[in-house]
Protein backbone atom coordinates (compact mmCIF):
# COMPACT_ATOMS: atom_id res chain seq x y z
CA UNK A 1 0.00 0.00 0.00
CA UNK A 2 1.23 3.08 -1.17
CA UNK A 3 1.74 6.08 1.68
CA UNK A 4 -0.98 8.21 1.04
CA UNK A 5 -3.19 5.10 1.15
CA UNK A 6 -2.10 4.42 4.30
CA UNK A 7 -2.94 7.94 5.84
CA UNK A 8 0.56 9.30 6.10
CA UNK A 9 0.38 11.79 4.02
CA UNK A 10 -2.58 13.54 2.36
CA UNK A 11 -3.99 12.07 -1.23
CA UNK A 12 -2.04 13.44 -4.35
CA UNK A 13 -4.91 15.86 -4.99
CA UNK A 14 -4.37 18.01 -2.05
CA UNK A 15 -0.54 18.58 -2.89
CA UNK A 16 -0.24 21.65 -4.74
CA UNK A 17 2.98 21.93 -4.97
CA UNK A 18 3.76 19.87 -8.23
CA UNK A 19 0.89 20.74 -9.81
CA UNK A 20 -1.07 18.30 -12.06
CA UNK A 21 -3.62 20.03 -14.02
CA UNK A 22 -5.39 17.61 -16.13
CA UNK A 23 -5.32 15.06 -13.19
CA UNK A 24 -6.52 18.30 -11.25
CA UNK A 25 -9.37 18.95 -14.22
CA UNK A 26 -10.44 15.11 -14.65
CA UNK A 27 -10.65 14.94 -10.51
CA UNK A 28 -13.04 17.32 -10.23
CA UNK A 29 -14.56 16.82 -13.20
CA UNK A 30 -15.57 13.06 -12.01
CA UNK A 31 -16.32 14.79 -8.22
CA UNK A 32 -18.80 17.33 -10.07
CA UNK A 33 -20.59 14.59 -12.56
CA UNK A 34 -21.33 12.05 -9.20
CA UNK A 35 -22.90 15.01 -6.94
CA UNK A 36 -24.86 15.93 -10.26
CA UNK A 37 -26.04 12.45 -10.37
CA UNK A 38 -26.80 11.84 -6.39
CA UNK A 39 -28.33 15.54 -6.49
CA UNK A 40 -30.92 15.71 -9.60
CA UNK A 41 -34.42 14.66 -9.03
CA UNK A 42 -34.54 10.68 -10.50
CA UNK A 43 -35.74 10.60 -14.25
CA UNK A 44 -38.37 8.33 -12.54
CA UNK A 45 -39.86 10.65 -9.97
CA UNK A 46 -43.43 12.11 -11.00
CA UNK A 47 -43.60 14.00 -13.19
CA UNK A 48 -40.76 12.17 -15.08
CA UNK A 49 -40.68 14.30 -18.35
CA UNK A 50 -39.43 17.15 -16.75
CA UNK A 51 -36.78 15.25 -15.02
CA UNK A 52 -36.14 13.70 -17.84
CA UNK A 53 -35.45 16.80 -19.56
CA UNK A 54 -33.13 17.92 -16.74
CA UNK A 55 -31.03 15.33 -16.73
CA UNK A 56 -30.66 14.81 -20.09
CA UNK A 57 -29.04 18.42 -20.52
CA UNK A 58 -27.55 18.41 -16.96
CA UNK A 59 -25.86 14.77 -17.94
CA UNK A 60 -24.92 15.68 -21.18
CA UNK A 61 -21.72 16.95 -20.22
CA UNK A 62 -19.50 20.26 -20.53
CA UNK A 63 -16.69 21.43 -19.18
CA UNK A 64 -18.20 21.88 -15.61
CA UNK A 65 -16.23 25.18 -15.60
CA UNK A 66 -18.34 26.46 -13.38
CA UNK A 67 -18.52 24.29 -10.86
CA UNK A 68 -15.12 23.69 -11.04
CA UNK A 69 -14.36 27.38 -10.31
CA UNK A 70 -16.45 26.88 -7.41
CA UNK A 71 -13.91 24.32 -5.57
CA UNK A 72 -10.68 25.96 -6.66
CA UNK A 73 -12.11 29.63 -5.08
CA UNK A 74 -12.70 27.63 -2.15
CA UNK A 75 -9.37 25.36 -2.59
CA UNK A 76 -7.08 28.64 -2.71
CA UNK A 77 -8.43 30.08 0.35
CA UNK A 78 -7.68 26.38 1.90
CA UNK A 79 -11.55 24.89 1.86
CA UNK A 80 -12.50 21.66 0.53
CA UNK A 81 -14.55 20.39 -2.19
CA UNK A 82 -16.94 18.47 -0.08
CA UNK A 83 -18.02 21.45 1.87
CA UNK A 84 -19.20 23.61 -1.46
CA UNK A 85 -20.06 20.70 -3.39
CA UNK A 86 -23.96 21.61 -3.55
CA UNK A 87 -23.13 24.78 -4.52
CA UNK A 88 -20.82 23.89 -7.55
CA UNK A 89 -23.61 22.01 -8.61
CA UNK A 90 -26.09 24.74 -8.33
CA UNK A 91 -23.71 26.98 -10.49
CA UNK A 92 -23.86 24.37 -13.23
CA UNK A 93 -27.62 23.91 -13.12
CA UNK A 94 -28.16 27.74 -13.40
CA UNK A 95 -25.61 27.72 -16.42
CA UNK A 96 -27.56 24.20 -17.84
CA UNK A 97 -30.88 26.11 -17.44
CA UNK A 98 -29.36 29.20 -19.62
CA UNK A 99 -28.18 27.36 -22.42
CA UNK A 100 -31.45 25.68 -22.66
CA UNK A 101 -33.42 28.95 -22.62
CA UNK A 102 -30.58 30.32 -24.73
CA UNK A 103 -31.05 27.31 -27.46
CA UNK A 104 -35.18 27.90 -27.68
CA UNK A 105 -36.44 29.16 -31.13
CA UNK A 106 -37.51 32.27 -29.06
CA UNK A 107 -33.97 33.27 -28.49
CA UNK A 108 -30.99 31.75 -30.71
CA UNK A 109 -33.34 28.34 -32.01
CA UNK A 110 -30.46 26.35 -32.07
CA UNK A 111 -30.31 22.26 -32.92
CA UNK A 112 -27.43 21.14 -30.96
CA UNK A 113 -25.89 22.00 -27.53
CA UNK A 114 -22.82 19.75 -25.77
CA UNK A 115 -22.80 17.14 -28.55
CA UNK A 116 -26.26 16.33 -29.02
CA UNK A 117 -29.76 17.55 -29.62
CA UNK A 118 -31.01 20.66 -27.99
CA UNK A 119 -33.31 20.28 -24.61
CA UNK A 120 -36.60 21.49 -26.67
CA UNK A 121 -35.38 19.23 -29.98
CA UNK A 122 -36.43 16.26 -27.86
CA UNK A 123 -38.56 17.15 -25.21
CA UNK A 124 -40.67 19.65 -26.81
CA UNK A 125 -40.63 23.50 -25.57
CA UNK A 126 -42.77 23.71 -22.91
CA UNK A 127 -40.71 20.85 -20.73
CA UNK A 128 -37.76 22.64 -21.68
CA UNK A 129 -38.53 26.18 -20.40
CA UNK A 130 -39.87 23.85 -17.49
CA UNK A 131 -36.73 21.78 -17.26
CA UNK A 132 -34.85 25.43 -17.69
CA UNK A 133 -37.10 27.10 -14.62
CA UNK A 134 -36.67 23.58 -12.59
CA UNK A 135 -32.70 23.83 -12.68
CA UNK A 136 -32.92 27.54 -11.45
CA UNK A 137 -35.09 27.23 -8.41
CA UNK A 138 -33.08 23.34 -7.41
CA UNK A 139 -30.03 25.55 -7.99
CA UNK A 140 -30.62 27.66 -4.84
CA UNK A 141 -32.58 25.03 -3.42
CA UNK A 142 -28.53 23.30 -3.27
CA UNK A 143 -26.68 26.23 -1.94
CA UNK A 144 -29.34 27.04 1.20
CA UNK A 145 -28.86 23.64 2.18
CA UNK A 146 -24.67 24.44 2.05
CA UNK A 147 -23.42 22.55 5.17
CA UNK A 148 -21.72 26.50 5.84
CA UNK A 149 -22.51 29.34 8.15
CA UNK A 150 -25.91 30.11 7.61
CA UNK A 151 -25.18 34.14 7.11
CA UNK A 152 -22.41 33.13 5.05
CA UNK A 153 -24.76 30.91 2.64
CA UNK A 154 -27.50 34.03 2.96
CA UNK A 155 -24.79 36.24 1.24
CA UNK A 156 -24.08 33.70 -1.26
CA UNK A 157 -27.49 33.00 -2.72
CA UNK A 158 -28.06 36.80 -2.79
CA UNK A 159 -24.64 37.22 -4.81
CA UNK A 160 -25.76 34.43 -6.85
CA UNK A 161 -29.13 35.47 -7.56
CA UNK A 162 -27.68 39.05 -8.42
CA UNK A 163 -25.00 37.93 -11.05
CA UNK A 164 -27.72 35.52 -12.77
CA UNK A 165 -30.79 37.92 -13.08
CA UNK A 166 -31.37 41.41 -14.57
CA UNK A 167 -27.86 42.46 -12.38
CA UNK A 168 -25.93 39.63 -13.81
CA UNK A 169 -26.68 37.12 -17.20
CA UNK A 170 -30.02 37.60 -17.86
CA UNK A 171 -29.73 41.49 -18.54
CA UNK A 172 -26.90 40.71 -20.70
CA UNK A 173 -28.50 38.52 -22.23
CA UNK A 174 -31.55 41.03 -23.16
CA UNK A 175 -28.53 43.53 -24.34
CA UNK A 176 -27.36 41.33 -26.60
CA UNK A 177 -30.72 39.83 -27.73
CA UNK A 178 -31.48 43.34 -28.08
CA UNK A 179 -28.48 44.73 -29.77
CA UNK A 180 -28.43 41.97 -32.57
CA UNK A 181 -28.20 43.27 -36.52
CA UNK A 182 -27.13 46.56 -34.53
CA UNK A 183 -23.93 48.11 -35.24
CA UNK A 184 -22.95 48.49 -31.18
CA UNK A 185 -20.01 50.27 -29.55
CA UNK A 186 -17.30 48.80 -27.45
CA UNK A 187 -18.86 49.77 -24.60
CA UNK A 188 -22.14 48.13 -25.07
CA UNK A 189 -20.44 44.67 -26.11
CA UNK A 190 -18.15 44.96 -22.81
CA UNK A 191 -21.50 45.32 -20.67
CA UNK A 192 -22.97 42.36 -23.05
CA UNK A 193 -19.78 39.92 -22.40
CA UNK A 194 -19.38 40.81 -18.15
CA UNK A 195 -23.00 40.51 -17.53
CA UNK A 196 -24.07 37.56 -19.90
CA UNK A 197 -21.34 35.34 -19.27
CA UNK A 198 -18.58 36.80 -17.14
CA UNK A 199 -20.82 37.85 -13.99
CA UNK A 200 -21.71 33.86 -13.60
CA UNK A 201 -18.20 32.78 -14.05
CA UNK A 202 -16.86 35.46 -11.62
CA UNK A 203 -19.94 34.37 -8.60
CA UNK A 204 -18.49 30.85 -9.49
CA UNK A 205 -14.69 31.17 -7.65
CA UNK A 206 -16.08 34.11 -5.13
CA UNK A 207 -18.68 31.72 -4.08
CA UNK A 208 -16.29 28.65 -3.26
CA UNK A 209 -13.79 31.71 -1.97
CA UNK A 210 -16.77 33.00 0.76
CA UNK A 211 -18.38 29.73 1.57
CA UNK A 212 -14.57 28.73 2.57
CA UNK A 213 -14.45 31.75 4.98
CA UNK A 214 -12.13 34.04 2.48
CA UNK A 215 -10.53 37.53 4.24
CA UNK A 216 -11.89 40.38 2.52
CA UNK A 217 -8.35 41.06 0.87
CA UNK A 218 -8.81 37.46 -0.22
CA UNK A 219 -11.78 38.16 -2.01
CA UNK A 220 -10.99 41.23 -3.43
CA UNK A 221 -8.26 39.50 -4.67
CA UNK A 222 -10.70 36.27 -6.43
CA UNK A 223 -13.43 38.63 -7.46
CA UNK A 224 -10.94 40.67 -10.14
CA UNK A 225 -9.84 36.93 -10.99
CA UNK A 226 -13.03 36.08 -11.69
CA UNK A 227 -13.89 39.17 -13.52
CA UNK A 228 -11.14 38.75 -15.58
CA UNK A 229 -11.86 35.03 -16.49
CA UNK A 230 -15.15 35.29 -17.24
CA UNK A 231 -14.52 38.56 -20.17
CA UNK A 232 -12.05 36.07 -21.37
CA UNK A 233 -14.06 33.13 -21.53
CA UNK A 234 -16.25 34.92 -23.59
CA UNK A 235 -14.19 36.78 -25.66
CA UNK A 236 -12.48 33.34 -26.36
CA UNK A 237 -15.98 31.69 -27.01
CA UNK A 238 -16.42 34.34 -29.87
CA UNK A 239 -12.96 33.29 -31.41
CA UNK A 240 -13.99 29.67 -31.08
CA UNK A 241 -17.03 30.44 -32.67
CA UNK A 242 -15.56 32.06 -36.07
CA UNK A 243 -12.47 29.49 -35.95
CA UNK A 244 -13.91 26.23 -34.21
CA UNK A 245 -16.17 23.18 -35.94
CA UNK A 246 -19.74 21.04 -34.97
CA UNK A 247 -17.20 18.08 -33.90
CA UNK A 248 -14.84 20.58 -31.31
CA UNK A 249 -17.68 22.63 -30.02
CA UNK A 250 -20.74 19.97 -29.78
CA UNK A 251 -22.57 23.15 -31.17
CA UNK A 252 -22.99 24.77 -34.77
CA UNK A 253 -20.20 26.98 -35.30
CA UNK A 254 -20.24 30.21 -37.09
CA UNK A 255 -23.57 31.20 -35.66
CA UNK A 256 -22.92 34.19 -34.11
CA UNK A 257 -22.23 35.10 -37.68
CA UNK A 258 -25.17 34.05 -38.81
CA UNK A 259 -27.61 35.75 -36.24
CA UNK A 260 -25.53 39.01 -36.42
CA UNK A 261 -24.32 38.83 -33.38
CA UNK A 262 -22.07 41.63 -31.62
CA UNK A 263 -19.07 39.75 -31.55
CA UNK A 264 -15.06 41.03 -29.78
CA UNK A 265 -13.97 39.32 -33.60
CA UNK A 266 -16.32 41.10 -35.33
CA UNK A 267 -15.25 44.54 -33.62
CA UNK A 268 -11.71 44.06 -33.35
CA UNK A 269 -10.78 41.74 -35.02
CA UNK A 270 -9.08 38.10 -34.21
CA UNK A 271 -5.30 39.18 -33.29
CA UNK A 272 -6.75 42.00 -30.97
CA UNK A 273 -9.14 39.85 -29.58
CA UNK A 274 -6.71 37.07 -28.78
CA UNK A 275 -4.02 39.76 -27.38
CA UNK A 276 -7.12 41.17 -25.22
CA UNK A 277 -8.06 37.71 -24.00
CA UNK A 278 -4.14 36.81 -22.93
CA UNK A 279 -3.62 40.71 -21.50
CA UNK A 280 -7.08 39.78 -19.26
CA UNK A 281 -5.60 36.28 -18.18
CA UNK A 282 -2.31 37.80 -17.18
CA UNK A 283 -4.01 40.82 -15.02
CA UNK A 284 -5.71 37.67 -13.31
CA UNK A 285 -2.61 35.99 -12.58
CA UNK A 286 -1.31 39.61 -10.84
CA UNK A 287 -4.12 39.99 -8.90
CA UNK A 288 -3.68 36.15 -7.46
CA UNK A 289 -0.62 36.64 -6.54
CA UNK A 290 -0.49 37.32 -2.64
CA UNK A 291 -2.92 33.83 -2.48
CA UNK A 292 0.57 32.67 -3.54
CA UNK A 293 0.56 28.60 -3.74
CA UNK A 294 -2.97 26.89 -3.34
CA UNK A 295 -4.47 29.68 -5.61
CA UNK A 296 -2.47 27.52 -8.30
CA UNK A 297 -5.41 25.78 -9.89
CA UNK A 298 -7.54 29.06 -10.53
CA UNK A 299 -4.16 30.19 -12.71
CA UNK A 300 -3.97 27.04 -14.31
CA UNK A 301 -7.87 27.43 -14.97
CA UNK A 302 -7.48 31.22 -16.05
CA UNK A 303 -4.57 29.77 -18.95
CA UNK A 304 -7.36 27.13 -19.47
CA UNK A 305 -9.64 29.16 -20.65
CA UNK A 306 -7.68 31.41 -22.87
CA UNK A 307 -6.07 27.89 -24.88
CA UNK A 308 -9.13 25.54 -25.27
CA UNK A 309 -10.26 24.62 -28.11
CA UNK A 310 -14.25 23.74 -27.25
C1 LIG B 1 -31.34 32.42 -21.25
C2 LIG B 1 -31.17 33.85 -19.17
C3 LIG B 1 -30.53 33.26 -20.33
C4 LIG B 1 -29.26 33.50 -20.54
C5 LIG B 1 -28.51 32.91 -21.60
C6 LIG B 1 -25.27 31.92 -20.98
C7 LIG B 1 -26.22 32.41 -22.01
C8 LIG B 1 -27.13 33.46 -21.58
C9 LIG B 1 -26.34 31.86 -23.22
C10 LIG B 1 -25.58 30.73 -23.71
C11 LIG B 1 -25.09 30.97 -25.08
C12 LIG B 1 -23.71 31.42 -25.11
C13 LIG B 1 -22.94 31.13 -26.32
C14 LIG B 1 -23.22 32.06 -24.09
C15 LIG B 1 -21.91 32.61 -23.94
C16 LIG B 1 -20.79 31.65 -23.57
C17 LIG B 1 -21.18 30.46 -22.91
C18 LIG B 1 -21.85 30.64 -21.62
C19 LIG B 1 -20.89 29.30 -23.50
C20 LIG B 1 -21.17 28.00 -22.96
O1 LIG B 1 -20.41 27.73 -21.81
P1 LIG B 1 -19.38 26.54 -21.76
O2 LIG B 1 -18.42 26.63 -22.91
O3 LIG B 1 -20.34 25.30 -22.01
O4 LIG B 1 -18.78 26.48 -20.39
P2 LIG B 1 -20.23 23.79 -21.47
O5 LIG B 1 -21.20 23.04 -22.34
O6 LIG B 1 -18.80 23.32 -21.60
O7 LIG B 1 -20.67 23.84 -20.03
Amino acid sequence: MNEARRGTVPPRSDIITAFDFSAYLAERRDLVDGALDRLLPDEDRDPPSVHRAMRYSVMAGGKRLRPILVIAGAEAVGGRAETVMPTACALELIHTYSLIHDDLPAMDDDDYRRGRLTNHKVFGQAIAILAGDALLTLAFELIAGSPSDPRVICEVVGAVAEAAGTRGMVGGQVVDIESEGKTVSGQTLEYIHRHKTAALIRVSLCSGASLAGATPAQTEAIRTAGEDLGLAFQIVDDILDVEGSLAELGKTAGSDERKKKVTYPALYGLEVSRAKARELIEHAHAALAPLGLPAEPIRALASFIVERKS
